[in-house]
């Protein structure tokens, strides 16, 4: 895929405090009861170190820190340990409930990164981080030994693009550590993953793939209620699989886990609007919308202020639909 230019940076704001105060600050959710995803399941929350992420009532905010030189959607800018971290506590005045701290590029056709390098990117950044703020830090990583190394220095989640597959000593770091996982569905590796994917039934693929990730955590000692399932928008997949994966948002949720979807700045938006990375916040408001109307309850998101509001709206919207006794017209 071309890679066309990067480099939206959200602008510094303190004008919204983390999940907990929102209430306060703006007097809650509007109208009525937590909004109920449209696929009625109702997923758990996640708990980690004395902390509870009410994924059981609304959508988290999970805020990108990518300390890399070649992400996939804002390479390069926040390389440098003193910006990643200013970055990191940026997005989390801006409403972050989770920040995704990674050190690999996991855009299409990027190679493997050595451990020494990667651990060099993310530790002086989790550890600085967790040590400024109390919005859990998760860890972006395939590598069992860099989520036991970012977990000591202060992470509180593992995100994991290859759901335990690439290392399957991951799966058991964080069940020693009694973290949440995320697992994502992935075809293939980066390097390979976007040359000329097909799957006869995508979503039944995934929804199995996923189930079958979950079994396996489980198995290494993962608890059920630690575990989040994603679909993987971009990663071996044609903008047809992106898109039939959001539709059925709803049936990945019946496997009764918190949905995360990461749909940011990705290139199906590009290819729809005919835009470049730095021109798709619109676009990926109209996807976190779709997402969160449709069961999902984490979003992995760069623009963490703009999407932050786009998710308590559509919420709002939810519960007042509720509130008035449905859609009909
Ligand atoms: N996308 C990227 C990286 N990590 N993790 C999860 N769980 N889900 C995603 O969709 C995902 C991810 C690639 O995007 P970036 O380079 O813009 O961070």
């Amino acid at each position: 895929m071309a890679r066309l230019p990067t480099e939206e940076v959200p602008p510094l704001s303190l004008a919204h405090g983390r999940a907990e105060a929102r209430g306060a600050l703006d007097g809650g959710h509007g109208p009525g009861a937590p909004a109920a995803p449209r696929s009625g399941a109702v997923p758990h929350d996640l708990r980690t170190g004395g902390l509870v992420l009410p994924t059981s009532t609304r959508c988290l905010v999970m805020g990108v820190v990518n300390v890399t030189p070649d992400s996939f959607s804002d390479g390069g800018a926040y390389a440098d340990p003193d910006t990643a971290v200013a970055h990191a506590l940026a997005i989390a005045a801006e409403g972050a409930d989770v920040i995704d701290v990674g050190g690999e590029s996991t855009r299409p056709g990027a190679s493997y990164v050595d451990l020494a390098v990667e651990l060099a990117r993310v530790l002086p950044v989790v550890e600085r981080v967790a040590a400024r703020t109390d919005v859990p830090v998760s860890i972006d990583t395939r590598k069992a030994e860099v989520a036991r190394a970012a977990l000591a220095a202060g992470a509180r989640l593992v995100n994991d693009v290859s759901a335990g597959r690439d290392d399957p000593e991951l799966l058991a770091v964080a069940a020693g550590a009694g973290v949440p996982v995320v697992l994502m569905h992935m075809r293939g590796t980066p390097a390979t993953m976007q040359d000329d994917p097909r799957y006869g039934d995508v979503v039944g693929e995934v929804e199995a793939f996923l189930a079958e990730r979950c079994a396996a955590a489980e198995a290494a000692g993962v608890a059920r209620d630690a575990l989040v399932v994603d679909p993987g928008i971009g990663f071996g997949k044609r903008d047809e699989h992106n898109y039939a994966l959001l539709a059925a948002l709803p049936r990945l949720g019946r496997l009764g886990h918190p949905v995360l979807v990461g749909t940011s700045r990705k290139g199906f938006i590009g290819r729809a609007l005919g835009l470049p990375m730095d021109e798709r916040v619109e676009g990926t408001a109209a996807t976190v919308v779709w997402s969160v109307e449709r069961g999902a309850r984490i979003v992995r998101v760069h623009d963490v202020r703009a999407m932050a509001r786009v998710v308590r709206m559509t919420e709002a919207l939810m519960a007042g639909a509720a509130a008035a006794g449905g859609d009909a017209g």
